[in-house]
């Protein structure tokens, strides 16, 4: 459908998608379906424009806290999940707060805290709350959890004490492929749990994987499923099979799928954060994300750290360049910098960071 378009009429598209156009089944179905490589650029360069009518040429950037790798779940496709015979680890109170430390001076503008469904916090909530209120203490950033399925209570009691984002993760709207994916998980909790979160004031993240067996039907129900709940920040991520995992064996996809969809992301959700994130490909990834679309960098962590990712490209390799510095050198060299604070605790409805 973009293949003959003239750059006019490109850019008339995307002035409709700014102007509130609404793509139609049939047009997600051909978007999903490019896979010449001028046709791609073009969509890149529509969902750019878009990008840079809200955002212009400023990203957000989070850091990622990973910490606890604790999990009594059994997602299919997670390195974590609860039989997986691997190494794990726990962050104390202090292994926390040194980590905040490390993370002031650095330009991030909020601190993502995630966990496994550790029983250590999930059976004993308030240790959970205590970390929040200590992370709030010590960097008075914007906090986002990534906890997994909690309850509303805890969910309000997390919010008082600091929580201002929840990401948490569909990973399909298809519910056949969900029970396949989240094993013994429910697809409603899930829902309800980020429906509530959003109702008392939370902003919150809703993603999808790509490359574990979904068709373009599936993906459009996932992208309609994405919608409803009128979510702050949307992603897809690539699955990457995971050594020790039932999907280990699975073939790898390239990251094509991944760049389409963020770029019909953006087209369907203009002026929402969608990410590039680090952990998939490392700083060369976030390069392709940010131009299919993205306007934030996730899962950065400190040059010296030993946290886990959670696809973790790079846990074999000996060295890591997913710190602060590396990244914002690489945004520079792209033309783009790090936002302003306001400007994020605007977009979040957070005026009063740290209160
Ligand atoms: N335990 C919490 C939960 O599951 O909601 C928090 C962790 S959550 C942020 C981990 C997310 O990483 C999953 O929701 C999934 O989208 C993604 N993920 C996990 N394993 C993956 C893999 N092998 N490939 C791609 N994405 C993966
Ligand atoms: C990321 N490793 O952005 C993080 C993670 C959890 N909120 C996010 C999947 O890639
Ligand atoms: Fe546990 Fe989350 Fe991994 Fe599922 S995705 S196994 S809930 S850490």
């Amino acid at each position: 459908m973009l293949q003959n378009m003239t750059q006019r009429e490109l850019d008339q598209f995307a002035e409709n998608i700014i102007n509130g156009y609404k793509l139609s089944d049939v047009e997600l179905q051909e978007l999903l379906s490019i896979n010449e490589k001028d046709e791609l650029n073009k969509l890149y360069s529509i969902s750019r424009k878009v990008r840079d009518h809200s955002f212009g040429n400023r990203v957000f950037l989070y850091s990622f806290v990973y910490f606890s790798t604790h999990c009594k779940n059994k997602c299919k496709f997670c390195y974590y999940r609860q039989s997986n015979d691997i190494e794990r680890y726990r962050l104390d109170a202090e292994e926390v707060r040194s980590i905040c430390k490390t993370l002031k001076n650095e330009n991030i503008h909020m601190v993502d805290l995630t966990m496994g469904e550790d029983p250590y916090f999930h059976d004993s909530p308030e240790r959970f709350v205590e970390l929040v209120k200590l992370v709030k203490e010590e960097t008075e950033l914007p906090i986002m959890i990534s906890p997994g399925v909690m309850d509303n209570e805890i969910l309000e009691e997390l919010q008082k004490n600091g929580a201002n984002f929840l990401a948490l993760y569909q990973e399909t709207h298809d519910k056949d492929l969900y029970r396949k994916l989240r094993v013994g998980q429910s697809f409603q909790k899930r829902m309800d749990a980020r429906s509530f979160a959003k109702n008392t004031g939370y902003c919150i993240e809703d993603g999808i994987l790509t490359g574990i067996g979904e068709d373009n039907d599936s993906i459009i129900n996932s992208l309609h499923g994405m919608e409803k709940n009128s979510p702050d920040m949307v992603r897809v991520m690539t699955f990457v099979p995971q050594e020790g995992t039932p999907l280990e064996d699975t073939k790898s996809h390239s990251s094509l799928s991944e760049l389409r969809i963020i770029a019909i992301l953006r087209l369907m959700f203009p002026d929402r954060l969608i990410p590039a994130s680090l952990d998939l490909e490392g700083i060369d990834g976030m390069v392709h994300r940010l131009n299919a679309g993205a306007n934030v960098v996730t899962s950065i962590i400190p040059g010296d750290s030993s946290l886990e990712g959670v696809v973790n490209y790079d846990r074999k390799l000996e060295e890591r360049d997913r710190d602060p510095k590396s990244v914002i050198l690489r945004l520079k060299e792209m033309g783009m910098e790090p936002a302003e604070q306001e400007d994020f605790n605007r977009i979040i409805g957070a005026s009063t960071c740290g209160a």
